[in-house]
């Protein structure tokens, strides 16, 4: 019997970046393939739902820019949250500019994104120029082999355009930029090479919609039907009663789909 998909640790073995050699390790160690999504405005309550929900994740996605009580006192608190759960950073910021602009964008203002997220994510509307300007502010702060960028090949929204021809230039450029580019935020797997890791948002329990263009597949559908790597959940797990409950639901139904998917 062929092997649908690689496991965590042969994909760790045959990947070249270090972040995502330190994810498979992550995956394997915790037995997830879980990434939450705080989405609060609320700094406070981020901190507070992600003590309860690390040891089930392997990365927090966050949207730095919605949160209202931002400090880099806050920050450093979240650092020390991932290193004592053990997970990755990912600031979900989906640059879309030039080159110039995005890496200012990244490195300056008030987020400072580049010296605390280990991933970041980008559309590829601008062309490469955007990996080029991504790569060079992590460059800068001598960041090089610390920090990756996912490409934006598919989303999960409604009538969204990241289809067909696109979805392909993403591909593309993501295979001529292995050195910083990682994966893909994406709906189903887009290459079998250990080297891309798929994420996958719009993820829930039960399947759906929410009002304003959201659509939601189950972990079983995205991992074992649609071969993804990753399930990304948010207010799954935010707006429920026990986030740390329902965040070990997640986690295992995601993990039984990767048994399944690669056996
Ligand atoms: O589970 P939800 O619907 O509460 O949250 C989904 C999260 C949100 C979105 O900004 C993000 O995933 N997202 C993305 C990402 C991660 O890039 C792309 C996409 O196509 N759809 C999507 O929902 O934080």
């Amino acid at each position: 019997k062929v092997k649908k998909v690689l496991t965590y640790p042969e994909r760790q073995s045959q990947c070249k970046h270090e972040v995502l050699k330190r994810l498979y390790g992550i995956m394997e160690e915790k037995k997830t393939n879980l990434c939450f999504s705080g989405d609060t405005t609320s700094f406070a309550e981020l901190l507070e739902v992600v003590e309860k929900v690390g040891p089930y994740i392997c990365i927090l996605k966050t949207h730095i820019d919605i949160i209202t009580d931002f400090t880099a006192e806050n920050i450093h608190k979240l650092k020390n949250l991932a290193s004592k759960h053990n997970f990755l950073l990912f600031e979900d910021r989906k640059f879309a500019d030039i080159g110039n602009t995005v890496k200012k964008q990244y490195s300056e203002g008030i987020y400072k994104i580049s010296e605390w997220s280990d991933i970041i994510n980008a559309h590829i509307i601008p062309g490469p120029g955007i990996i080029e300007g991504l790569k060079s502010a992590a460059g800068e702060k001598g960041l090089t082999g610390k920090r990756a960028l996912l490409l934006i090949a598919e989303m999960s929204s409604k009538g969204n355009v990241a289809t067909g021809e696109y979805t392909k230039a993403c591909v593309k450029m993501a295979e001529e930029n292995q050195d910083f580019v990682v994966g893909y935020i994406c709906q189903s797997q887009l290459s079998k090479d250990p080297n891309f890791i798929h994420m996958t948002p719009g993820v829930k329990l039960v399947e759906g919609t929410d009002s304003l263009g959201q659509q939601y597949l189950t972990p079983k559908e995205v991992i074992t039907k649609r071969n993804s790597d990753i399930i990304i959940v948010g207010r799954g797990i935010m707006n429920s009663d026990d986030p740390a409950t329902t965040a070990a639901t997640y986690q295992q139904a995601g993990y039984d789909a990767y048994l399944e998917q690669c056996s």
